[in-house]
């Protein structure tokens, strides 16, 4: 039989488009699809010109890579080309809310985005920059592909689970648990544990795309996993890093920057210790705020090449 151009099942998308959460078709938006099939929502802050160096975003648990705009801005004003998705479950990506089903699906997913925005961009240093969960995904990517990344910026990084959340008897627990009440809520998290400023928490609690229902078991049990692989990973690592930890930290505390500091055999590792400060160090009191852009912003300039500079010879 034939089909005319209106028919509908040669063009499904047409017929019934894909969604984000929010119901804005995929098809309005920046997105990719992963290798699940599933759209993920995408951002590109590019620069004017030809960029030095690609740099990729990986946000943390409940967030959104919208809530980088301001950083990703301070780094496009450098030249370089800052992109992001939301992971699965998350902002404006597909999935079911804060679920995943193995911590190494948010790993792959970095892995595909950088590769495809590689691609276009042949033979330029490509830099991570991940906060939090976003932080273990970001190690975890620089561990499995040793030689792919130049650099990476991890901002409170989840190395080791909070020392009160995971004793043996509470670990022992959600494993049981995850067998028979995998979706149970573990309860939201406090929201004025993230920052000192009380601004930034006003905006986390009004943010519609922000996912504050409390964690489920089985995601706890997927954080762990990373918590455990993430460690094993730590001695992999080679790359240069500079890592951004508050003293005050309540959720990934300052006990994992130290591990991360002794594990890791990159040479070049700066550890840069913000005294009082809470976990959201790039929304944090002014001060540290400043200081965090500051210091991302010297470090990262200091291992891009030149401006102009193409990397041949005229
Ligand atoms: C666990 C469990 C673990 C923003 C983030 C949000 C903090 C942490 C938050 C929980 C249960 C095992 C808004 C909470 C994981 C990492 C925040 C909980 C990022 N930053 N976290 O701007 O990613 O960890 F069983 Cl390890």
């Amino acid at each position: 039989m034939e089909t005319g151009p209106e028919d509908p099942s040669r063009m499904p998308e047409a017929s019934s488009p894909r969604r984000t959460p929010q119901n804005v078709p995929y098809q309005d938006l920046p997105h990719l699809v992963n290798a699940d099939g599933q759209y993920l929502f995408c951002r590109y802050w590019k620069p004017a010109g030809t960029p030095r160096a690609l740099v990729f975003v990986s946000h943390g648990a409940g967030e959104h890579c919208g809530r980088y705009d301001e950083l990703a801005q301070m780094l496009r004003g450098l030249d370089l080309l800052v992109f992001a998705h939301d992971h699965v479950g998350h902002g404006q990506s597909e999935g079911e809310r804060m679920v995943v089903s193995d911590f190494h699906v948010f790993v792959r997913d970095v892995l595909q985005h950088v590769d495809t925005i590689q691609k276009e961009h042949p033979r330029l240093p490509v830099f991570l920059l991940g906060h939090s969960m976003g932080g273990a995904i970001a190690i975890l990517a620089a561990a499995e592909k040793p030689t792919l990344f130049s650099g990476m910026v991890l901002i409170s990084p989840l190395v080791l689970a909070n020392p009160e959340s995971a004793t043996t008897f509470k670990v022992l627990a959600a494993k049981v648990l995850n067998l028979v009440l995998p979706n149970l809520s573990l309860g939201p998290i406090d929201s004025s544990v993230l920052s000192r400023n009380k601004a930034e928490v006003d905006l986390y609690d009004s943010d519609p795309l922000i996912c504050r229902a409390g964690l489920k078991v089985c995601f706890g049990i997927q954080l762990m996993n990373a918590v455990s692989r993430v460690e094993r990973a730590l001695p992999k690592l080679t790359l240069p890093f500079l890592l951004l930890q508050g003293s005050a930290d309540r959720l990934c505390d300052s006990k994992g920057a130290y591990l991360l500091m002794d594990s890791a055999r990159s040479q070049d590792k700066t550890l840069k210790l913000y005294e009082g400060a809470y976990h959201v160090l790039h929304k944090e009191l002014p001060e540290v705020t400043k200081s965090v852009f500051h210091e991302i912003n010297m470090w990262v300039s200091q291992r891009i090449p030149m401006a102009g500079a193409t990397g041949t010879p005229p």
